[in-house]
Formats: C-alpha cells, structure tokens, sequence
C-alpha cells in the first residue's frame, strides 16, 4: 500500500491493521524514520478555558450536562490565568497550547472574542496556538485563523457506523463539515479520535480509514484511549489493550506519514513499555501536563523519566513576539 494511493479504500487499511503486530510495527518505524526525526516528540499543554455544562451528549465526555459525571459546569477562565499557565507550560517544555471549551459549537458572543484574544496573547509568547471550540462555521474559522490560531482540534472521534452509538446529538457529516471549514480558512488541522469505547476492530479500522482519507491529511492526529470516568455511560468500558493502542498508532503512522501522531488521553493508564512500543510505532507527540481537560495525564517528572529512557526530547519552541512573558 502507498500512501498516496487515493482514494484510500478500507480494505487497504484493515489489511495494513490486521498485519501480525510486529510487521505493522516494523514497517511503521520505517515509515516514521523517512519523514521524522525519531527522537523528536511534540509537546502540547491542555487548558480547560469553559469547563462543563455541555448540551451535546458524547458518551465518553465528563463535561456533558447530560451525564452525571463529577464536573462543575463553570464560566470562562480568567485570561490572565490563562496567559500564566500558557508560560508555565512553555517552561516545562510545552511547544503547543491548546485552550479548550466544552462548547456544542462558537457562537458570536463575547466569549468568543476573549478566546481571539487569547489565541493572539498566547502566540505571543511563541508558542504554537490550538482550540478546540466545538463547531465552526466559515466566518468563524477565518476569524480563529486571522488571530493568529496554527491548529484546530475537532475529532471524528470513531467509524461513522459506531457514531450514532456515542454521540445522538449531531452527526458525523457536522464534524466533516466543521473540518472544511478549518481548512478553508486555511489553518493547521488536529483530527483524531478514540479507541476502547465498546467499538469493534471494524469500527477503528473505520476511523483511521475516515481520519486518513481527509486531503490533505491532517497534520496533528490525537489517538485517545478512552478515559472511563464516573458517571458517563462508559464508566464500565475495560481499559484498553496496550496492543491496540500500538496497532492504531502504527497504521495512523504508515497511512498520514508526515503527520504529527499524538498518543493522547489515557496514558495514565499504560505502562511506559506500551508507551515505547507507540514511539517506536511512530507516535511523536504527547500532551505533557499532569492534566487533560478535567482528568489527569501523567506528572511532568514522570514523562521527563520516561524520554530520558527513551532517547526522547521536546521539539523545540519559536521565538517569542513579546518579551512580557508572565511568571
Ligand atoms: N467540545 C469540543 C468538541 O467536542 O469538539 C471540544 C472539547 S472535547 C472534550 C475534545 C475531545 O476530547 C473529544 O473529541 C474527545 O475525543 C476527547 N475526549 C473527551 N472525553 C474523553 C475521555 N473521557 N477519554 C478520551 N478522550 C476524551
Ligand atoms: C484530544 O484528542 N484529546 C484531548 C484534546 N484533543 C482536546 C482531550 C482529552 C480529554 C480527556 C478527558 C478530559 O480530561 O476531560
Ligand atoms: Fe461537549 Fe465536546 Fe464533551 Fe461532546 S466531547 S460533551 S461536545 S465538551
């Protein structure tokens, strides 16, 4: 299979899946090496700017307002805290910062001119900026892109088959139509999803075949291991199994092979063995932090351990455009 062979159909992706898992890792190391500087991770840091209180009903999410999760739904962040924690992140190694809200879709309110401004102080401090805002029209877009905003996050999140099963309250064509929007307008694209929500090995091979078939391809692709929290309605799913966390990450690496592949949510819950089999299988960004949006994500020691181990560093910041860097 080559990359460049379009339209990718979804056999080509189920047998590159369904390789015994040290071919596929094998080849995914290959592939990883010819377009990537191996010891190289890319370190985002989250920040929660609205916390809670969501109207859309995604299963797997603690800030639905229609699950009974231990999330208080909260008002926007200060943005001089978020300014703080953006410096914070910078210092312990962070090259992204990506500002989330638990939003169904941007509407043009004032909420949305404070997260403009923040995209534009927090570039300023030379980091790369992310949101990840829920939906978004063209107009809106453009505004995110004319701030100053690299990437948009907005997941597929799983197959268009098992959609319906996790999320009733919008479809899988609304994200397909949010992502064109971020493309026209012409800003970087972080599009992944999640696995170990209840789904089968038809429905991951599904997603990749979905998040793969974008052109371009995206440039950042989170891989979510599902985070059970209490009181969602996959409270009960079983932690993943390590190997189909490699064998995602894999084919994402061989199918999108100049893209950012982020081992995402659910580290906590892996081993550093699993984690070196994801480097290895071309995984080469992280979020670094001790949190996600509202759970936890390993401590900054830990990571620092586990690269040290490794041979892995951050990637490297840009320069800053202000030198009034908060402490
Ligand atoms: N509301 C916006 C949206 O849905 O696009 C942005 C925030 S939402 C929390 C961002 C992403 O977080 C989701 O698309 C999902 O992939 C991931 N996520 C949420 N809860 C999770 C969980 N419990 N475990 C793993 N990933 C999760
Ligand atoms: C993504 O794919 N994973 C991040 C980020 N994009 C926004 C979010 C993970 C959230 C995990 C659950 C939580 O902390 O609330
Ligand atoms: Fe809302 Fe996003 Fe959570 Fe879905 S994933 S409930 S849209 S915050």
């Amino acid at each position: 299979m080559m990359a460049s062979d379009r339209p990718l159909s979804r056999q080509s992706v189920a047998n590159l899946y369904r390789q015994p898992l040290l071919e596929l890792v094998f080849q995914a190391a290959s592939v990883h090496r010819m377009h990537h500087d191996p010891q190289e991770v890319q370190c985002s840091t989250l920040i929660s700017l609205k916390t809670g209180g969501c109207p859309e009903n995604c299963a797997y999410c603690p800030q639905s307002a229609h699950h009974e999760a231990e999330v208080q739904a909260e008002g926007m962040l200060d943005p001089e805290e978020v300014l703080t924690r953006a410096a914070r992140a910078k210092r312990a190694g962070a090259n992204r910062f990506c500002m989330g809200a638990a939003w169904r879709e941007v509407r043009n309110d004032q909420e949305f001119e404070t997260v403009l401004q923040l995209v534009e102080r927090v570039k300023s401090l030379g980091l790369e900026t992310c949101a990840t805002l829920g939906m978004v029209d063209d107009q809106q877009a453009q505004r995110l892109a004319s701030a100053g905003l690299d990437y948009y996050n907005h997941n597929l999140d799983t197959s268009p088959e098992f959609y319906q099963q996790i999320i009733q309250t919008r479809r899988f064509e609304d994200r397909l139509a949010t992502l064109q929007s971020v493309r026209r307008a012409g800003m970087k694209v972080c599009c992944g999803g999640i696995l170990g929500m209840g789904e089968s090995e038809e429905d991951r091979i599904g997603l990749l075949h979905a998040l793969a078939s974008q052109d371009p391809a995206p440039e950042s692709v989170p891989i979510n291991a599902l985070v059970p929290v209490a009181g969602t309605p996959l409270e009960e799913q079983p932690t993943l199994a390590w190997e189909t966390m490699v064998r995602a990450v894999a084919t994402a690496r061989i199918l999108m092979p100049q893209s950012r592949v982020r081992l995402s949510a659910g580290r906590t819950a892996m081993t550093e063995e699993a984690q070196a089999l994801c480097f290895l299988a071309g995984a080469n960004s992280v979020f670094l932090g001790d949190r996600l949006l509202t759970t936890a994500n390993p401590e900054r020691h830990q990571d620092q351990k586990l690269f040290d181990k490794l041979g892995l560093k951050p990637a490297a910041c840009q320069e800053e455009t202000t030198s009034s860097v908060p402490q």
